[in-house]
């Protein structure tokens, strides 16, 4: 139900200030040096890349500082905002590259903005090896990093410095957080008590990614719905993706990382993109940024073997 060739816009968020470590701010180089423009266009989409939305910069004077950090994210949060409402406002898919995970708390907000206008109703696809649903009560770190999913949906604990049109803007039982496997215990409780749907890596082993994805997808499918993917580079597994900040073992595999990705784009659900997490100051020789990219071109069409082609001996439209 979506074009085959799209107009994506790019734009990197070079933020690291709600992470663990530094890094995150080179993720956006890594991914334009890694090929993912011309990978896009390459599958015939029309791509502008916008370059990195400005704000101001986090230099380590900064970085240490955690109310300056909040602060940062929030500046940031601010501007992403106004720019994803923006590009879903002209017909444009937006992908945002990041960055660490904070930045999705601006990037949702826009893509809540613009589905409220236009009645679609909205879901998330929250692909991590976290949670990302802690509080400034719940947190062990402080790092907001580890909080975007929790503001979004509307707890309370956030104080009023993190006031703005982010709060509360998701309906948390439309979240699924998928491939999961670091998990604080409050932050768990939470999860449970707003009915976030949390697909951990036990099922993903028992169950696989195909049945499960196919559950999420329906749902959104039968509403005609809008799907944000924000996906972070933590959740594929730490052998193949090194490349994190916040390394988690036990993680999905290259084909089901893959599988993930072509299901999502046979739906035509997605409206919107966040590549997080991804610190190249981290990674081996590119090998995540390189995963990353070849990941969303699986999420925006590369096939292996065009699918009306493949005989399955079952139906060949599966
Ligand atoms: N749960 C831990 C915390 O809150 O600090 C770790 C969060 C890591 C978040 C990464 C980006 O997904
Ligand atoms: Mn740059
Ligand atoms: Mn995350
Ligand atoms: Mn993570």
């Amino acid at each position: 139900s979506q074009p085959d060739f799209l107009a994506i816009d790019l734009f990197g968020i070079a933020c690291d200030a709600g992470a663990s470590r530094r890094g995150c701010t080179m993720g956006p180089d890594a991914m334009r040096i890694a090929g993912l423009a011309d990978v896009l266009s390459g599958l015939g989409h029309a791509v502008t890349d916008h370059g990195d939305i400005a704000a101001a910069a986090t230099p380590h004077t900064v970085w240490q500082l955690p109310e300056r950090r909040q602060a940062a994210v929030l500046a940031m949060a601010a501007q992403s905002s106004q720019q994803a409402a923006a590009a879903l406002g002209a017909g444009r898919l937006p992908v945002f590259i990041g960055g660490d995970h904070s930045l999705s708390i601006g990037t949702l907000s826009g893509v809540a903005q613009h589905c409220d206008a236009t009645g679609k109703p909205l879901f998330v696809l929250w692909v991590d090896a976290h949670g990302d649903f802690n509080t400034p009560a719940t947190s062990e770190t402080g790092n907001i990093h580890g909080m975007p999913l929790a503001l979004l949906c509307g707890e309370p604990d956030f104080g009023p410095e993190f006031s703005g049109p982010w709060r509360g803007t998701i309906d948390p039982r439309h979240v699924t957080v998928f491939g999961a496997r670091s998990i604080d215990r409050p932050e768990r409780q939470l999860l449970e008590d707003r009915g976030v749907e949390v697909i951990d890596m036990r099922r993903i082993d028992e169950m696989g990614v195909v049945a499960l994805m196919r559950e999420v997808l329906a749902r959104v499918e039968a509403v005609g719905g809008h799907l944000h993917v924000s996906l972070d580079v933590d959740v594929i597994d730490p052998a193949i993706a090194p490349g994190a900040g916040t390394p988690v073992a036990g993680g999905l595999s290259f084909r089901e990382a893959h599988l993930v990705m072509e299901m999502i784009h046979d739906s035509g659900t997605m409206g919107s993109l966040d590549l997080v997490e991804l610190n190249p100051y981290l990674d081996n020789a590119s090998m995540s940024a390189r995963l990353l990219v070849d990941l969303t071109a699986s999420l925006f069409g590369r096939q292996i073997m065009p699918r009306q082609s493949v005989r399955t001996g079952v139906d060949a439209t599966v």
